[in-house]
């Protein structure tokens, strides 16, 4: 296992790659969807949580991600002595009506097939997304974590009816007619995913580009009354099935894992982790289930941590692990000093669980 850093758009820059290296992180993950450049309410130094509007607007749907901006990046984090090992998450305004099922659905899928063609072309390996509707929404802030410290959690369940022109949290279209968007089925959802997987699947095995999806993040069968696809650890065997491929792999998150209703951690990531179909792997600690849980510190929570790391290493899991999110701690570098925190963590547990597999 190797450990990296997730960085959002705003942070990709000489420092923070520095930062990276020093807390041992060989490999990166990052973010190109801007979730902070017109929220109202989220700050660049912590993990997006939003508003009514959401994350805020979405990016420009006519400016696909190019070979040439993907390649520099990449020659920008390897000069830094660091592997780009995955881009997280498309933008709205690039595949809204294909979480949507609308009207530019089949120029959005090409889209998509353009720039994961352009992802694998400049070396980078996995794209990671999160098929969902209404997407991360509906959790809250406060000083829940030991200290105070300020962290994310959720109070009940979250179904105001989603406005127009919003998904997956974020606005693509700021002049929609008033209304809300009609809900979907879970059927729906799930056959708009097997249309996402039979479209894009051929490009990215084409590419060398390993799709990985997230679960459901918070896991609840509706948020915002729309379904959801992944909200129990059973059903990542449901989106595995759809196809067979290598390339159709997941990235899979410990804490919304843990957040879920049934089933239990160490067996989900047993299940997962032999067959060979995480791409990597998203760490963190959390109390309680949804739709009333906290995200807390990375060796706080539910997550008895060295012992899920000792059985990916068992399993021979040799992707990289990234913190999640971690919680604000009170410093002139509140996210700086989370990450520093959740990273020294898990390569202390990473140099143990290596030796013990
Ligand atoms: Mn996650």
């Amino acid at each position: 296992m190797k450990l990296g850093l997730g960085l959002y758009r705003h942070q990709l820059d000489g420092d923070h790659f520095r930062f990276a290296r020093q807390c041992g992180c060989t490999h990166l993950v990052v973010h190109l969807v801007d979730y902070f450049r017109s929220s109202r309410s989220n700050r660049p130094g912590d993990q997006p949580v939003g508003d009514d509007t959401g994350w805020g607007l979405a990016g420009d749907p006519t400016r696909l991600w190019s070979y040439e901006e993907l390649a520099a990046l990449k020659r920008e984090v390897n000069r830094a002595g660091l592997e780009l090992e995955a881009i997280e998450n498309f933008d709205p305004a690039h595949w809204h009506d294909v979480l949507l099922d609308g009207p530019k659905k089949p120029q959005q899928l090409e889209n998509l097939r353009t720039m994961i063609r352009n992802v694998g072309r400049a070396g980078i390996p996995i794209m990671g997304y999160n098929f969902s509707i209404a997407g991360v929404a509906g959790r809250v802030k406060g000083p829940f974590a030991p200290g105070e410290a300020e962290a994310v959690g959720m109070d009940g369940p979250y179904d105001p009816p989603m406005p127009n022109g919003m998904a997956w949290n974020m606005v693509y279209d700021p002049q929609a007619p008033p209304g809300t968007v009609p809900c979907a089925t879970s059927d729906q959802l799930w056959e708009r995913l097997r249309d996402f997987l039979a479209a894009v699947l051929p490009a990215a095995e084409e590419a060398g580009v390993t799709l990985a999806a997230h679960p459901d993040d918070p896991p609840l069968p509706t948020i915002r009354g729309q379904p959801r696809l992944v909200y129990q650890p059973r059903l990542y065997q449901r989106l595995l099935d759809l196809d067979p491929s290598p390339r159709n792999g997941l990235e899979f998150c410990l804490g919304t894992l843990a957040e879920m209703s049934e089933g239990d951690l160490c067996q989900a990531v047993d299940r997962y982790s032999r067959q060979g179909r995480i791409a990597y792997v998203h760490c963190r600690n959390v109390r309680g289930k949804v739709p009333h849980y906290r995200e807390t510190f990375i060796d706080d929570g539910d997550i008895d941590v060295p012992r899920v790391l000792g059985i990916f290493a068992a399993n021979g899991f040799d992707g990289v692990i990234i913190p999640d999110h971690a919680p604000q701690m009170t410093c002139a570098a509140p996210w700086h000093a989370g990450m520093a925190y959740a990273l020294g963590y898990l390569r202390a547990c990473l140099g143990s669980a290596r030796q013990s597999a």
